[in-house]
């Protein structure tokens, strides 16, 4: 049985950091476990038609090191899938990360083992490990979910989840094809294979909000300016609350007319980009503010979609703009102007089951030749609760999560000794610009083991305490937020039946957060038992 210092599971762009820093800054012994075939993590497994990141390219990506940084070139606003893949190869070369990577192999248990304070590591190629650490950097939306449909194992046709779309090419010339979900996934799914299928019918549960990402080429001046201001930009998203290089302003919705502001926010969608929301500083804030942004988003798209009945059910909000995912599309709205789509509102005809031709609402049957689940995630505690983890005095995670899930910093689990989380729930992880996140956690955790080693400590995990006290203040500041005006919502759990209903991430923002994770080190972990 092999034996490491550290296992980190996931090569995305969290686990290739963090082997980086454990193997070459701490030199401890170290080995990356990945599902997949290759590195990438959602950027391997999102591979849909469409799939692109919403984040500004320059900075959606590590700015730890200034040479990789600057040896990159990002050629658009959003960068493609392949590219963000691309991407991560490069820095993966640079810093030589494969041979210390064993692919295609998934975890099935990891349990620790109280004896020898090791966690021993199985693998569903009956591979198994023993390590000190083990660091589970399983991403926040890699669980998918296909919903349990009536009738779904019956249907004749492929079905595939975005998230684990197939790497074979799909052919859908002349398909009839179904998509359900209007997620982030599938507002961009649906433009991109509209101009391919005989027929797209789009079912949705519940409309989104949408603003046009304006997608577009980088000029070469726009490159130098970003590979220039590097430094800047490094300094300036790690201050922002969502990591992204805009932020609030103190000016108020209600300081305008309606005129002024619909200039405002008419510059915004021009420009096209998650800073809509940041075109005041209360839309995120107060319902009365919000309603302004959410009333022009509905005007547009009433302007856009030509058809009356399919532009009131897309715009049948119930929900204020911003307390779910925002989201950017290119040309969403206007797929809905041709002749080859249809939109079918499961609130007022909901799917009874799907049968073997297809799909069958309360009001009609449909045939098809292929279904596209677009339907996201058992988010933040999925891809942990898979690992079927097990800590001290044989403390389940699925029991231990029951009602809630536990941590502290959205970082350790009490019970659960020298296992840490890279974007657990409790942290800031999906309402941010995620790679900024990331490097906090990695840097956050490389120093934590550092310090156990100088220390020669052997175990670490928090009180049960401070993990209560933490989703208490997730709880309070969730209470306060728009976030729970949403009706479903996956950041509150809510998509998943059976998941506790509770807001999973901390809505405190990234440097709220990142000033207590400081203040935690440099207490030396009050807030944990270290043994
Ligand atoms: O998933 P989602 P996603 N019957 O959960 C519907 C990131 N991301 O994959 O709103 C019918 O947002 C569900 O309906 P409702 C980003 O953080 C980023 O799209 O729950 N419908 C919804 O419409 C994002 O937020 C990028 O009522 C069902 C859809 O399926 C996160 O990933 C791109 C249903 C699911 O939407 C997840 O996005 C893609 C059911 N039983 C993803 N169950 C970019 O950076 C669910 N739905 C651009």
């Amino acid at each position: 049985m092999l034996q490491f210092e550290t296992i980190i599971i996931g090569a995305g762009i969290s686990g290739l950091y963090q082997l980086h820093k454990c193997r070459d800054e701490l030199n401890l012994k170290t080995l990356a476990i990945e599902e997949g075939s290759d590195i990438g993590g959602t950027w391997y497994w999102n591979r849909y038609p469409g799939a692109r990141c919403d984040s500004e390219s320059h900075t959606y990506g590590y700015t730890f090191s200034e040479k990789i940084y600057k040896n990159w070139t990002w050629k658009e606003k959003y960068p493609k899938q392949n590219t963000i893949l691309k991407y991560l190869k490069f820095v993966e070369k640079k810093l030589n990360l494969r041979k210390d990577i064993l692919f295609n192999n998934k975890i099935i248990s990891a349990k620790y083992l109280e004896n020898k304070k090791l966690w021993q590591i199985k693998t569903n190629k009956n591979k198994i490990f023993l390590t000190k650490y083990l660091i589970c950097a399983v991403g926040s939306l890699s669980a998918t979910n296909i919903p349990n449909i009536k009738g779904l194992k019956t249907f004749k046709g492929e079905y595939y989840h975005t998230g684990r779309w197939p790497k074979k090419k799909i052919n859908l010339k002349n398909q009839i094809v179904a998509q359900i979900g209007t997620g982030s996934s599938g507002i961009q799914v649906a433009p991109e294979i509209a101009k391919t299928v005989k027929k797209l019918v789009i079912f949705q549960r519940t409309p989104n909000y949408s603003i046009p990402a304006r997608n577009k080429k980088l000029t070469k001046e726009m490159i130098n300016d970003y590979l220039k201001n590097y430094e800047k930009i490094k300094k300036l998203i790690k201050k922002t609350p969502g990591g992204h290089t805009f932020s609030f302003p103190d000016r108020s919705v209600f300081d305008f007319n309606k005129i002024e502001r619909d200039k405002i926010f008419e510059k915004a969608w021009l420009k096209g980009s998650l800073a809509f929301r940041a075109c005041f500083g209360d839309i995120t804030k107060n319902l009365k503010a919000n309603e302004k942004a959410s009333n022009f988003i509905k005007e547009k798209i009433l302007k856009i979609v030509k058809d009356k009945k399919i532009a009131k059910i897309l715009t049948n909000f119930d929900h204020p703009f911003t307390s779910k995912r925002p989201t950017l599309n290119t040309n969403y709205y206007e797929t809905f102007n041709r002749k080859n789509i249809e939109l079918v509102d499961l609130k007022s005809n909901p799917i009874i089951k799907i049968t073997k031709n297809g799909i069958k609402t309360k009001n009609n049957d449909f045939d098809f030749d292929k279904i596209i689940f677009a339907t996201g995630y058992d988010a933040l505690t999925g891809p942990l609760l898979s690992l079927n983890l097990v800590g001290k005095k044989k403390t389940k995670l699925q029991n231990f999560w029951n009602k809630s899930p536990k941590t502290y910093l959205g970082l350790m689990i009490p019970n659960f000794p020298n296992l840490f989380i890279i974007q657990g729930p409790g942290s800031p992880s999906v309402l941010t610009n995620v790679p900024v996140q990331i490097e906090q956690h990695v840097e956050w955790i490389t120093n934590c083991l550092n310090f156990l080693n100088k220390n020669n400590k052997k175990t670490i995990e928090p009180t049960i305490n401070s993990a209560k006290k933490w989703s208490d203040e997730i709880k309070r500041l969730a209470d306060a937020s728009l976030f729970m005006k949403a009706k479903i919502s996956w950041y509150k759990g809510d998509n998943i039946p059976g998941k506790p209903k509770v807001f999973i991430p901390y809505p405190g923002g990234l440097p709220r957060y990142r000033n207590i994770c400081n203040k935690v080190e440099k207490n030396q972990y009050k807030e944990f038992l270290i043994k």
